[in-house]
C-alpha cells in the first residue's frame, strides 16, 4: 500500500524536524533521505516551504518533494567547510522591519540594510516605528517620515507603555541619546495600542518576515495583533533563555484573519550576499530613478562630474541620510 501524498507549508522547523501544515492538520515530518544526496549550500528545506509530504498511517511523514522558492530571507553561516546559507524564511509575501523610537535608539543604517535586502528579493518592505510613546508622534514623525515618499509605508506603533520609573524596559544601549521625558498623565501613554490595527491589516492574508533588532518590541507588537499568540516578551524570555542558545527553533504563526507571520531571529546577520557594488544603486529606489541621468553609465555617484544623484543629495531631493547608507553599503561597510 503506497502512502498518500499531499501538499503543505512547513510552519516549524526545528532540529530536523520540520511541522508542516497540510489540508488534514499538522504532519510532523522528516526530510528523505535522496532529498539530502549531493552537495548543498543551504537549508533543503525551511518554513516558507511548500512541500510534498508522503504521510504514514501513524501520523507522520516524510516530505517528498520541495517546491522552487520564490525568494528567501537568508542568513550567511560561515562553517570550516564554507559559508553556509541558512534560511530564515522562504517566500514571503512582505518584509515587516520593525525599529524602536527610543530604547533602543533606531539604527536607520540597519534599517536601509534591510531594505536593500527586501528590493533585491522583490518583496514589498513595510516599517513598523514602535514605542511611540516614548518621542510622541511628532518626533517620530521626524525620524522616519522621509521613508513613505520613496515608497515604504511606515506604522506609528505603541505596543505597550512604558513601565514606571525604576523598571528598565528594553535593551540599555550605550550608544543612545537620552529619550524624550514625556508626560503622560495618569494611566500610561495615550498611544497605547496605536498602529496595532494598521499592522493587523497590513499582515492579514499574507506570509510576512518580521524582523529588526532585539528589545524593539516585536513579541509585543504581534501580542498585540493577535492575543492568543502569547509570545514571550523580553523580560520573560531572557530569564528562560539562559543556557538555552543553542534551541534554534524558527516558526511561522498562523493569523486568525488569514495568513503567516514569522518572528524572525537573527536578522541582524541577514545576508546581503551575492550583490556587487554596481547594481546597489538599483535597490536604493529613489536612485535607481535617478541614475539614467548620470554623465557616465558607470558612475559611483560619488565624486564623479554629472552625477545625478549627487546633484539630487544636494538639492534636497534625496535624504542625505539614505544617500549615506548608500556610499557606506557600496564601500562594504555593514
Ligand atoms: N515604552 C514602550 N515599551 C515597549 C513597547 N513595545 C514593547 N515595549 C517593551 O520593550 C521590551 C522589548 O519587547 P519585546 O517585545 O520582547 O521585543 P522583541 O523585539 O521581541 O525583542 P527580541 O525578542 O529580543 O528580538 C519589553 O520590555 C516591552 O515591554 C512600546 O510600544 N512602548
Ligand atoms: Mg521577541
Ligand atoms: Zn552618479
Amino acid at each position: 500500500m503506497s502512502a498518500e501524498i499531499i501538499p503543505g507549508l512547513i510552519v516549524r522547523s526545528q532540529s530536523g524536524f520540520f511541522t508542516v501544515q497540510t489540508e488534514s492538520g499538522l504532519v510532523t515530518c522528516h526530510l528523505r533521505g535522496r532529498l539530502k544526496q549531493g552537495k548543498h549550500v543551504g537549508d533543503l528545506a525551511a518554513v516558507g516551504d511548500r512541500v510534498q509530504v508522503s504521510c504514514q498511517p501513524d501520523g507522520t511523514g516524510s516530505i517528498e518533494t520541495i517546491e522552487p522558492r520564490r525568494s528567501a530571507l537568508v542568513r550567511l553561516d560561515p562553517r570550516p567547510q564554507g559559508v553556509y546559507q541558512q534560511v530564515i524564511l522562504a517566500n514571503p509575501d512582505q518584509a515587516v522591519f520593525v525599529f524602536a523610537c527610543a530604547r533602543p535608539a533606531p539604527r536607520l543604517r540597519m534599517l536601509d540594510r534591510f531594505l536593500v535586502i527586501a528590493e533585491k528579493q522583490g518583496l514589498a518592505a513595510i516599517i513598523v516605528a514602535n514605542k511611540i510613546d516614548l518621542v510622541g508622534r511628532e518626533h517620530a514623525e521626524k525620524m522616519f517620515g522621509f521613508y513613505p515618499p520613496i515608497g515604504y509605508p511606515v506604522i506609528y506603533a505603541c505596543a505597550k507603555a512604558a513601565l514606571p520609573e525604576g523598571h528598565r524596559d528594553g535593551a540599555s544601549c550605550g550608544d543612545e541619546p537620552p529619550y524624550v521625558q514625556r508626560d503622560n498623565g495618569a494611566g500610561g501613554a495615550r498611544e497605547i495600542g496605536q498602529g496595532v490595527e494598521e499592522l493587523r491589516e497590513t499582515l492579514t492574508g499574507k506570509v510576512s518576515a518580521l524582523a529588526g533588532p532585539s528589545g524593539v518590541g516585536k513579541s509585543s507588537l504581534l501580542n498585540a495583533v493577535q492575543p492568543g499568540l502569547g509570545l514571550a516578551v523580553r523580560e520573560i524570555s531572557e530569564a528562560f533563555q539562559k543556557g538555552r542558545h543553542t534551541t534554534n527553533v524558527r516558526q511561522l504563526f498562523p493569523l486568525e484573519g488569514g495568513g503567516y507571520v514569522a518572528d524572525t531571529p537573527g536578522m541582524r546577520s541577514l545576508a546581503l550576499w551575492d550583490t556587487e557594488p554596481e547594481e546597489l544603486d538599483g535597490y536604493f529606489p529613489e536612485l535607481a530613478a535617478l541614475v539614467a541621468a548620470c554623465q557616465f553609465n558607470d558612475c559611483r555617484h560619488k565624486s564623479e562630474p554629472g552625477c545625478a544623484v549627487r546633484a539630487a543629495v544636494e538639492a534636497g531631493r534625496v535624504h542625505p541620510q539614505r544617500y549615506d547608507s548608500y556610499l557606506r553599503l557600496r564601500a562594504g561597510e555593514e
